[in-house]
């Protein structure tokens, strides 16, 4: 555990990142043993059928929010992912093969007017799947370009019917710990995130399917994750199985995790540092180059407004 001596920033091995030092580092201040420890299962026992989504791919392309940058090509993306419930380095895609995507059942519930169950195939079925290439910042400073397939999330909100005093949108992943390894740890799973309403109602605000043209990858989170580009890339909570409604503000995983580093607004912001990092540049993924860091990530012209009036709120972390 030599890595522990250096500072996030410094590390050289790439399967070592500042987020996963963070969960072992607290995890060896426990005397969490078996974090890391969990067995990978045989890939070939998880084959499946086809996916019977596929033939609703590649969708038409909406490019209202143009990415402005290339896209990272799908082998280097889908061979670098943070997916921690399946392993803490960047290389749990196989592991992720563990995951049986179908069936699927997304629970609506909370402040809503009917709560109810849609399987994932109704899901997709009742929206009109579209392309957007968007731009993802990692809060451990490197960042992608990935063009998802999937639907608003506001189309989801208005589909739940949700009562007026829902102020917040909570979200799960599945919990399996015989699937994934790391969910027999102590960390407070399953993952959480959560938005406002005003942010989930944006139309940048994007429920993701599908990823490079097709039903995406298990690592990228199959067969339903968010992706809010303008924030820092852990409120993009990946497979889904609950969306909830309520005015509580969610405690999402990493603020259980670590309140003082990660909280629940993390919009992207050159200006503030994580505790242990500068947030002013980023890798980009594949390249080894460097470029800087631009507040809410380039989106500002369309999110900005969203905060008018929260400046006391931390915003940035
Ligand atoms: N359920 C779940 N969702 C998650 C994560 C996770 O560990 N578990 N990691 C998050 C983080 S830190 C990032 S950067 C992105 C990574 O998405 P990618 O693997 O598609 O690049 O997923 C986010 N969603
Ligand atoms: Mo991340």
């Amino acid at each position: 555990m030599h890595y522990f001596r250096r500072k996030g920033w410094e590390i050289a091995e790439r399967h070592v990142t500042p987020e996963s030092v963070f969960l072992n580092r607290r995890a060896l201040l426990a005397g969490g043993a078996a974090l890391g420890a969990g067995a990978i299962l045989p890939h070939a026992a998880f084959a499946q059928a086809a996916d019977p989504s596929a033939s609703l791919y590649p969708a038409k392309l909406n490019d209202t929010y143009p990415a402005g940058r290339d896209v990272t090509p799908e082998k280097i993306n889908a061979q670098y992912n943070n997916f921690y419930e399946f392993g803490l380095s960047k290389n749990i895609a196989k592991a992720a093969e563990a995951l049986k995507v179908r069936p699927w059942t997304i629970k609506v519930d909370g402040m809503v007017e009917k709560p109810r169950e849609i399987g994932i195939d109704d899901l997709i079925k009742s929206v009109t799947l579209e392309e957007r290439i968007y731009r993802h910042r990692c809060v451990e400073a490197w960042s992608m370009v990935a063009p998802w397939t999937g639907f608003p999330l506001k189309s989801l909100v208005e589909m739940a019917k949700p009562l007026s005093g829902a102020k917040f949108v909570r979200f799960e992943t599945f919990m399996d710990p015989k699937v994934a390894p790391e969910q027999r740890g102590f960390w407070p799973w399953p993952y959480v995130e959560g938005l406002t309403m005003a942010e989930a109602t944006h139309d940048l605000a994007f429920m993701v399917t599908g990823a490079y043209g097709k039903p995406m990858a298990k690592s990228f989170g199959a067969p339903l994750r968010l992706h809010t580009p303008w924030k820092y890339g852990f409120k993009h909570i990946k497979s889904i199985v609950r969306v909830s409604f309520t005015d509580k503000r969610p405690e999402t995983f990493w603020e259980q995790s670590g309140p003082r580093e990660y909280g629940f607004w993390a919009n992207v912001n050159p200006a503030v540092p994580h505790p242990r990092w500068s947030q002013a540049t980023e890798e980009i993924l594949g390249t080894g180059e460097r470029q800087k860091t631009v507040l809410f990530n380039g989106y500002g012209e369309w999110v900005a407004d969203l905060y008018k009036g929260l400046e006391k709120e931390p915003l940035y972390m």
